[in-house]
């Protein structure tokens, strides 16, 4: 039982400094070691470089040079086209290897790169994403042009791509959209844009929002989203590709995130969906995303920190007795 974590130091999918800064901390936190101490092989060649490929589009971050002008509303869409058709090559390596893969965070416009990568491997594979975000906003529908709000438009297929450029240059035209819309489940949904809700009702997509984990209790929210995804496949169930936003989780337990929404998940029902999905057995693929360690005091960023490993570790196999 091998874990290979894919560090993801990025955030152009976003415009807040720091995010890229999340998995260099959840690593020097101890979170290898953590997972050794759990049982698994733990796989980490270091964080991955997006370099080159800033150096491919004639960008130097460093002296403030980049040459990635938006594409309709779309911000650093080649440079995030690139960064994430590499983290899906990445991912989707590892877990041909029978590897599993945990990405680090980072934006969640990774997002795009990992559960393509998961796909490329498991094609049967279904999703679970936590988050207070639905992150399916279209070129038509996104309001702020971050692509962060944007990659699972992009995993289903439902958005333009981007069409001013000849086909092998236009960015995410790597993308293939595997994912169909009964294959994803969101929990922890409460900052959801107008367009976004039209598009989650027009491919009646499933989403437990706050209201619904209060309703039912998150025992019976995670029991509902896995006999959702599960609908209709063989015994056993589908591989699962778990995509947790740290945002997720209410801004008290989780403060150093960009987009904060209060009225979030608390720390109980964060672990309890890592601990219930650990439980089926069928987990291939994990994501922590948007921890950013620039965005609080240091207190609140430790806590946060501490969180992101401690959920990874419920999400691995960690229990409480
Ligand atoms: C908003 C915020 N729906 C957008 N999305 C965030 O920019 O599309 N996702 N914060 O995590
Ligand atoms: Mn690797
Ligand atoms: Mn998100
Ligand atoms: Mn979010």
């Amino acid at each position: 039982k091998t874990i290979a974590i894919v560090g993801c130091p990025f955030s152009g999918g976003q415009p807040k400094a720091g995010v890229d800064e999340g998995p260099i901390h959840l690593v020097e936190a101890g979170l290898p070691e953590q997972l050794k101490a759990l049982g698994w092989n733990v796989r980490f060649d270091g964080h991955h470089q997006f370099e080159e490929i800033n150096a491919k589009l004639g960008n130097d971050p460093a002296a403030g040079i980049v040459r990635d002008p938006p594409i309709g509303k779309l911000k650093n869409p080649r440079l995030v086209s690139e960064v994430t058709k590499s983290v899906a090559e990445a991912v989707g390596s590892h877990a041909k290897q029978g590897e599993l893969p945990l990405t680090l965070g980072g934006d969640h416009s990774l997002a795009m790169g990992t559960i393509s990568g998961t796909l490329s491997a498991y094609p049967d594979a279904g999703v679970i994403w936590v988050d207070a975000h639905a992150d399916i906003n279209t070129e038509e529908t996104t309001d702020t042009g971050n692509i962060h709000g944007m990659p699972v438009a992009f995993l289903l297929g439902i958005t333009q791509q981007p069409a001013s450029y000849g086909a092998s240059e236009a960015p995410f035209s790597w993308i293939k959209p595997m994912l169909t819309p009964e294959r994803i489940v969101y929990i922890g949904l409460r900052d959801v844009d107008v367009g976004e809700k039209a598009i989650l009702k027009k491919h009646g997509i499933k989403a437990f929002s706050m209201h619904e984990v209060d309703r039912y209790g998150i025992g019976r929210v995670v029991e509902m989203a896995l006999e959702w995804v599960n609908k209709g496949y063989g015994p056993g169930g589908r591989p699962i590709h778990l995509s947790f936003d740290v945002d997720a989780l209410d801004p008290t337990v989780a403060p150093s995130t960009g987009t904060p929404v209060r009225g979030g998940l608390t720390f109980r029902e964060g672990h309890y969906i890592c601990e219930s999905i650990y439980e089926t057995g069928n987990l291939v693929a994990l994501d922590l995303m948007e921890v950013n360690p620039s965005l609080a005091d240091a207190a609140a960023v430790k806590q946060t920190v501490a969180v992101g490993c401690s959920l990874v570790r419920a999400a691995l196999g960690e229990t409480l007795l």
